[in-house]
This record gives structure tokens, sequence and C-alpha cells, in this order.
């Protein structure tokens, strides 16, 4: 049962209850419809409640259903039956009304919500725009300026916001169902309000439309959800309902079935199922109510600012006093930085900042819950700080580790009930990117693994479980993609067309520009690192770059030269004469965007591919997610793996093969061809 209905007297009160969010269900949609009929033929109900059970509000149309033809009733009629009802029906909201859970609430006479409640037409971030009357009705109710603003944005407001901006009635304090029901009452007595789809859109000032187009444009960049929505809203605002509702729900069905929705889709349910690894079920976390970071330089710092937004009081360890202040001053820096921005104010910074102490004695750490390693990428640094945690800690204080690329196995040797210990791979600047991965090692008990993801879930990150090897699963595609970039200069294509046809192919930076912006001494530092033991890692033109210290933008030069005070890349003669002397004597050709993009991604794909196949990552889409929260991948895409499958496996297997044959990429991995053979990665899951 969907819905249900209660009668208080003259009011009638229709519960929704569809769990987890109350998505739009065909069920829901026809249950609604039938509400309507039977409530309209009851004399004796005057007005009625819309209410849902559960965390929330109804949350959308069901995403889920967006794979298959859609069946009816279909949502923009459930919307126009509920505002030709004969009574005022009375949207009580509390949790979220997101895109089509909006639409319902714009078919009601009123809307109501609680404080805490969210609303919001996020359909633009799933590649599609609302189709239930959302971009038509909007702007008649709010205007057609802060219309667009929720429509492109897809950003919720807040009940307070949405009161001001006329999209709710009232914000009611104390029990929703009491305070819509005596609502409900009030209006009952008051004659119809004019339903918002008879209204007029209220007028722009001139050159309204087209400045929105720029600015919409320059935000969404190749994103096509965004502009179409604008358009549907400015279609709303110039021509009558119907016309309008006719353009909209033409727009929402040709971008159901996009790439790009089915990619933002694919995301969607990929971070959903992140958080929750199967061996995980019914494991109960152990409690984090405290915290240390050991380390304050650039990543200590940013944890230890990510773990007091989060609201745990943080304590800094470092090796002395000198090193505590940095370090403070450090996390001090990351929270200045947030008042300029705007995005803090300076009582909140003092005050997150006053719970984040420091010291030199890891006796402070005698009760911590939770303690994460952020020193030097060195074994016996690493393991000198994890004796010392042994002695001093709780043995069930979890003991966490942020190595990038040392072995958290060899790590934790020593450390005293090594079943409290794992790896907790932060990205940086830690404080804003989204991505940790979590690494168990052997000896990881599963209560303290399911720590590690109750932590992720606090700090409000996506959490990706990874195995050991080599850098894990993001830098260890990082380095195959980096040694394909060079691969690329000595066959003929140059630093600025590679990093171009990246950009084309929608990331924010080529291999190129981000090696320059992050500093080529740490790769340079990893590659010494890998010949230690016994590897050869292919980077012949980074290594003498490194040689000559042209180590990015901080040395005014790395791939490219840059002019002091100015970060614009400019193409450097010494850098093409480098790669001159490295490539002579192998086959030149010419590149284009499109080999070239193949030539980086489908090399990243084959590496997924075999990272999947060894278990280092669970699943297809846990890779999709640290190459879009670690590394810039495009979300519209999907992610390598999805782009790889969407653009069919088969083809995929037959561009390597053309390279390898050619010398510009190993062959497609066995687990590769089994896949392109069953046409999906699930294949590969054991
Ligand atoms: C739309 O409405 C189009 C219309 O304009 C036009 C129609 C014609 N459908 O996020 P959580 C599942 S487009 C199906 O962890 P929270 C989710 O997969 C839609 N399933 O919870 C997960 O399942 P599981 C516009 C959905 O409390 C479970 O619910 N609406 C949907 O952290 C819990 O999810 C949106 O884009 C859905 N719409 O956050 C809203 N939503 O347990 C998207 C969630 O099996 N949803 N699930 O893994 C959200 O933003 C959050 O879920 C919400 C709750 C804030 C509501």
């Amino acid at each position: 049962m969907t819905v249900t209905i209660a009668r208080e007297n003259a009011i009638a009160v229709v519960t929704v209850d569809n769990p987890p969010v109350n998505a739009l269900s065909q069920a829901l949609r026809q249950a609604l419809v039938e509400a309507v009929a039977e409530l309209d033929a009851d004399a004796t109900v005057k007005a009625v409640v819309l209410i849902c059970a559960g965390r929330t509000f109804i949350a959308g149309a069901d995403v889920s259903e967006f794979g298959k033809p859609p069946q009816p009733p279909h949502l923009p009629d459930v919307v126009a039956r509920i505002e030709a009802a004969k009574k005022p029906w009375v949207a009580a909201i509390h949790g979220s009304a997101l895109g089509g859970g909006l639409e319902v609430a714009l078919g009601c006479a009123y809307r109501v919500a609680i404080a805490s409640a969210s609303l919001g037409l996020p359909e633009v971030k799933l590649g599609i725009i609302p189709g239930a009357g959302g971009t038509v009705r909007l702007p008649r109710l709010i205007g057609p300026a802060a219309a667009v603003d929720l429509v492109t944005g897809g950003s919720p407001v807040g009940a307070r916001k949405a009161e001001g901006l006329g999209l709710i009635d009232a914000v009611l304090d104390g029990d929703l169902r009491a305070g819509a029901i005596a609502f409900a009452g009030d209006v009952a007595e008051k004659p119809l309000p004019q339903p918002i789809s008879s209204r007029e859109v209220p007028p722009v000032e001139a050159g309204f439309w087209e400045s929105a187009e720029k600015a919409v444009a320059a935000k969404a960049r190749r994103e096509i959800a965004p502009l179409r929505a604008l358009a549907s809203v400015r279609k709303a605002s110039e021509t009558d309902f119907d016309d309008a509702m006719a353009f909209e729900r033409e727009t929402f069905l040709d971008l159901r079935g996009s790439k790009q929705a089915a990619a933002l889709r694919h995301v969607f349910f990929a971070e959903r199922a992140a958080p929750r690894p199967p061996e995980l079920a019914g494991v109960t976390p152990r409690d984090t109510r405290s915290a240390a970071v050991i380390g304050g330089g650039t990543m200590g710092a940013g944890i230890a600012a990510a773990l007091r937004d989060a609201g745990l009081p943080v304590v800094l360890i470092e090796r002395d006093a000198a090193a505590v202040e940095r370090g403070l001053a450090n996390v001090r820096a990351i929270y200045e930085g947030s008042v300029k921005r705007g995005r803090m104010t300076q009582a909140v910074a003092d005050e997150r900042m006053a719970s984040v102490t420091g010291g030199d004695d890891y006796g402070l750490l005698a009760d911590t819950d939770l303690v994460i390693e952020a020193v030097f990428e060195d074994l016996a640094v690493k393991r000198a700080v994890f004796e010392k945690l042994s002695s001093v800690c709780r043995p069930d204080a979890v003991l966490a580790t942020n190595t990038s690329y040392l072995d958290p196995n060899a790590i934790s040797e020593g450390v005293s009930h090594p079943e409290r210990f794992l790896g907790l791979h932060f990205f940086s600047p830690a404080h804003i990117m989204k991505l940790l991965e979590i690494v168990p090692t052997e000896t990881t008990a599963l209560d303290v693994l399911a720590t590690g993801f109750a932590l992720v879930r606090l700090l409000g990150k996506i959490p990706v479980r990874a195995g050991i090897c080599d850098g894990f699963i993001g830098n260890r595609i990082l380095k195959v993609t980096r040694a394909q970039a060079e691969r690329l200069l000595l066959s003929g294509a140059t630093p600025s067309a590679v990093d171009a046809a990246m950009r084309a192919f929608g990331l924010p930076m080529g291999p190129f520009e981000a090696q320059d912006l992050g500093g080529l001494d740490i790769a340079a530092f990893q590659r010494k690192a890998a010949r230690a033991r016994g590897e050869t890692p292919f980077a012949p033109v980074a290594e003498r770059l490194c040689a000559i210290e042209r180590f990015g933008q901080k040395s005014s030069g790395g791939w490219y030269d840059y002019q002091p005070g100015d970060r614009a890349p400019q193409p450097s003669e010494a850098v093409a004469a480098i790669i001159a002397e490295e490539a002579a004597g192998q086959p030149q050709r010419v590149w284009n965007e499109a080999d070239i993009a193949d030539a980086i991604l489908l090399p990243m794909v084959n590496e997924a591919t075999r990272i999947l196949e060894e278990r280092v990552a669970l699943r297809a889409a846990d890779i999709d997610l640290v190459k879009i929260h670690g590394y810039g991948f495009p979300r519209w895409r999907g992610g390598p793996m999805h782009y790889a499958e969407a653009r069919g496996l088969s083809e995929v297997v037959a561009v390597l093969d053309r390279l390898a044959s050619d010398g510009l990429a190993d062959p497609p991995c066995a687990g590769l061809r089994r896949a392109a053979e069953a046409g999906s990665f699930s294949a590969l899951a054991k």
C-alpha cells in the first residue's frame, strides 16, 4: 500500500509510504490519481493534506524506471489531476521535495514545510530537465529569474529561502502533520486559489535571456541539460501553458534517452552503492568521537580540517613544538582561505580552530578513537610512528595510514592489535576532494573496515574500497596514463596537442598541464622508489626535465614555460628539443584529437580492467568514482569504465589492438577481451 487516507474531521490526510525515499513509481502515481478521485467525491472532506512517511517527502521520479518505457499514468497528468482537485490540497514537506516531488507539490494549492526541509529541481544533475511542469509552473510561481537559478543549477534551497521566494506558503514549527492539518482547516474556508498553471509569468528585463544563456553555458561547459532547461523556462515565459508543457515534455523525453543522462544515472547509483560493500552488511562500526592526525604538512592539515568540519575534535601531533606551530598554522590557513572565499564566517572558522589542538607528546592520544598518520612517505618513518601509537593508544583505537604508494601491510608490521589498522587514502587538498580510497590490510577486522566507511560518510565524502597494489586504484591508473602520454610525445604529438585533446574530451586539464601544476618532482621521487624495487617506470622525457630542475609551475618551467606571475602554459622550445632527441629513430605519425583521446583513455581502461580482475577494485563503477572524484574525469561521461561500455567494449578492444600493433599501447588484457565478448564488465565480477 503506497498511499493511505485518514480523516481528521473535515480534513483528509493522504500519506505516501514508498520507502526508501517515496519515489514516484508507477504504483504511487496510480494511487495518487485514485486518491484525488476518491476525495473529490467525498462531500465530508473540505481540504487535503499530502504528507509522506519515512525520511523524506517525495524525492522525485523513480530514477530506476528511466531506462524503461514510461508507464501511465504519466506524472504531468498526475500533477494536473491534483491541481484540478475540487478541494485545496496542502503539500506538507519534510526531508526533501525534489524533482517530481516538488512538481507534485506545485500541483497542490498550498505548500508548507518544516524548517529543515529542502526543495529543488535537481534533474539537470541527472542529465535531464523536469518533466512534469517544473519549468512551466515555477516561473509562474516565483518569477523567471529565481526559476532559472533553481532549474539550471539543480541545487535545492532550504525551507526559509523557499518561503522568501514564494515557493512555499509557510514554514511550520512543531509537528508537521498537526500543523498542516491546522493550516488546511484555515484554507478550507477560503475560495480555492488560482491554479499556478493559469497564472501569468512576470515579465523580465530586456536582455535577461541572453545573459542567462551566457552564464548557464559558461557553467555547464559540455553538459547539455542546463541549457535545455533554460530553454524550457524561457519557452514557459513566452508562450501559453499547454505549449510550454508540450515543449518541456518533448525535451525531457529526448534527454532521458541521451548518453549524458545514462552516464549521470550510472554515477548516481554508483555513488549510492559505493558506501555499502556487501561484506559489511550487518557489521557495526566502532564509535568515532575523537580523532588525531600525525603530521601537519599540507596533507595532514587538510585531513585535520576535514575531520574537524565533520564535527570531530582533532589533535595534531608533530615531532617538536616548532613543527606543531607550523602544522596548526597550515590548518588555520585553510580556514582563513574559506573565510576569504565567503564559504565560512570568521566566527565559524574561529570555533572550528578552537577544537584543533596540537602537541608533540603522543601521550595526548591515550583516549583518542581514531588516529590518521600523514607523515613523510618513508616506510621506516611510518613504522616508527605506528610503534609509538601502538604503545600509547587504546587497544581498540583505529589506526590508519594515509600512504599513497607504500604497502599498508608492510607499514602495519609490528602494530599491536593489527586488526585495528587500515589505509585511508585521502586526495589533496584533503578538506575539499571528495574521494577516499579505503584500503584494508590482510589483518584489518571487518568492524574496523566498517569504521572507515562510517567515517567517510561522516566526512561527506565518497568511499571506494581498494586492494593493495602500487598506487591502489587511482594512482596506479595515473601512472599508466602518464607513461602513455609520453609515448604519444615520442611518436609525434606535442604536449599542447595532448592536453588540448583531453580538455576537448571533457577533462579540466590535460596530463602535462596537470603535472606542471602538481610538480614533476613527486612522480620522480616515486619512480626512484620503483626503480629501487627493481621496476622500470617509463618516463624518459619527464626524467630529463627533472634532471634540469624543470619541476613545473613552481620552478617557472616544466612541460611548458611560464612567464613570472602568469600560469598560462607556453610551449617550450627546450622541451621540444628534448622530446625530439628522445624520439630519434622512432616512427612518427600525425595525431588528431580523437586518436589522442583514444590513446590515453583506452589504455586507462585496460589497466582498470586488470585492477578489476585482480579484485583491487570490487566493481567497475567504483573505478569510475575514483576517476571522477579524484582526477576530474567528466561526470557526464560516467567515468572511464562506463564510457568504454557505452562505446562498446569490442570497439575498445579493436582500437587497443591497433595501437598495440603500432607499438603505442599494451594489447588488451585477457579480462578486457572476456568483458568485450560478454559486452559488459559485470562478466568479470566473481
Ligand atoms: C525527476 O524527478 C524527474 C521528474 O521531473 C520528471 C518525471 C516525469 N529514484 O541518497 P540516499 C534511492 S528526476 C530511485 O542514500 P539519503 C537510492 O538509490 C529525480 N531511487 O539517501 C538509495 O537506494 P539503496 C529527481 C532513489 O537519505 C536510497 O534511495 N530527484 C531515488 O542520503 C537512499 O538514497 C532526485 O534526483 C530516486 N529518485 O538522501 C533525488 N532517490 O538504499 C535524488 C534515492 O537501494 N535523491 N533513491 O541504495 C537524493 O538526492 C537523495 O536520495 C535524498 C535522500 C536527498 C532524497
